[in-house]
C-alpha cells in the first residue's frame, strides 16, 4: 500500500528548460555547479521537486545518460529534492535519447501525452513512444509525471492507464503546461476543464508560460492543485521587470501556496507525495 499523499502544495522548479538561451538570462543555470546551486537555493525556498534539462558545452539540450547520472547524484547529495528528469528534451533530441534518460534513475520523469505544436516547432510525441517510456519506467520504478498541453491529452493518458495499468507507487500525477503558442490557453476556465477530466484520484500541478504564469498558479491552487514555476516557463516576474533567479520564483509560489493555507511540501513529504516510503 502506498503512503497518503501529505497536506501541502508540492512545489516543482523547472530551472533551466531545453529552449533558453544563456545569453537570455545571466541566472540560467547551465552548467552542473549553477544547476547544484540552483537546487539549493530552490529548496531553501520551498521547492520539493526539480525538473532538469542539462546543456552541453554550446548550451544544447544534452541528454548524455552519463552526465544525467552525474547530475542526479549530485543534487541528491546536496539537497533533499525529488529528482525528475526531462524525458522531453528539446525538439530535435531523437526519441532514442529520450527514452535512455530512464537509465540515470530518476525519481521522477515527465512524459508528455501527445504531440503539440510547439511555437513554430513540433513537440512531437506519437503513442508509441508515449507507451515505450511508460513501460519503461514502469520497469525501473521511475514515476512519471504525465505532462499535459493540451486536453486531448487527456485522453491519451487514460488510454495509457486503461491499456498498461498504473504507474509505479499508484500515484497518478500529471502536470498542466499552459499557455505553450500552440497547446491549451493558459486560464482558469481551460484548467478546470481539464482538471475535470483527469481521472479519479489523479494529482496535479500546473504552470503557466510567460504572461499566464499567475492567472494558472491562482487558478491552480484554487482548484487544489500544485505549482511549477522556473525560467524554462517564465522569464518576466511583473511587466518590464525580469525574473532575477528560480529561487526568486520559488519563494513566490511559497507565498502564494501559504495563503491558500496549503503550504510548501518539503522534506521527507515530498517521497510521500509520489508514494516513495520516506
Ligand atoms: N522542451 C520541450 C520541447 C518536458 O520536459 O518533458 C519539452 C519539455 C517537456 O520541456
Ligand atoms: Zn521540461
Amino acid at each position: 500500500m502506498s503512503a497518503q499523499i501529505p497536506h501541502g502544495t508540492l512545489i516543482t522548479v523547472a530551472p533551466t528548460g531545453a529552449e533558453l538561451a544563456k545569453a537570455e538570462h545571466p541566472n540560467l543555470p547551465t552548467t552542473l555547479d549553477e544547476l547544484v546551486t540552483t537546487a539549493k537555493a530552490c529548496a531553501a525556498a520551498g521547492a520539493g521537486m526539480i525538473h532538469v534539462h542539462l546543456r552541453d558545452e554550446q548550451d544544447r539540450s544534452c541528454l548524455d545518460v552519463g552526465r544525467l547520472s552525474e547530475a542526479v547524484a549530485a543534487i541528491r547529495a546536496e539537497t533533499d529534492l525529488l529528482v525528475q528528469l526531462s524525458t522531453g528534451g528539446g525538439v530535435t533530441d531523437s526519441f532514442e535519447s529520450r527514452l535512455a534518460v530512464l537509465d540515470a534513475r530518476p525519481d521522477s520523469c515527465s512524459l508528455t501525452c501527445g504531440t503539440v505544436n510547439f511555437g513554430d516547432e513540433v513537440f512531437s510525441n506519437p503513442w508509441s513512444l508515449i507507451v515505450e517510456l511508460y513501460r519503461r519506467a514502469q520497469d525501473l520504478g521511475v514515476v512519471p509525471e504525465f505532462e499535459l498541453f493540451d486536453l486531448g491529452h487527456v485522453a491519451t493518458l487514460r488510454r495509457l492507464l486503461d491499456t498498461y495499468g498504473p504507474p509505479p507507487n499508484g500515484r497518478v500525477h500529471a502536470d498542466l503546461v499552459m499557455g505553450v503558442p500552440g497547446g491549451m490557453p493558459g486560464d482558469a476556465a481551460t484548467l478546470v476543464a481539464v482538471v475535470g477530466a483527469l481521472p479519479a484520484g489523479a494529482t496535479f500541478s500546473a504552470t503557466g508560460i510567460g504572461r499566464s504564469a499567475l492567472p494558472v498558479a491562482f487558478a491552480a491552487l484554487a482548484a487544489g492543485g500544485h505549482l511549477r514555476v522556473g525560467l524554462e516557463d517564465t522569464v518576466t516576474f511583473a511587466k518590464g521587470r525580469p525574473v532575477r533567479d528560480n529561487a526568486e520564483l520559488v519563494e513566490r509560489a511559497a507565498t502564494l501556496a501559504h495563503l491558500a493555507q496549503r503550504p510548501p511540501i518539503t522534506g521527507p513529504d515530498t517521497r510521500r507525495f509520489l508514494g516513495f516510503a520516506a
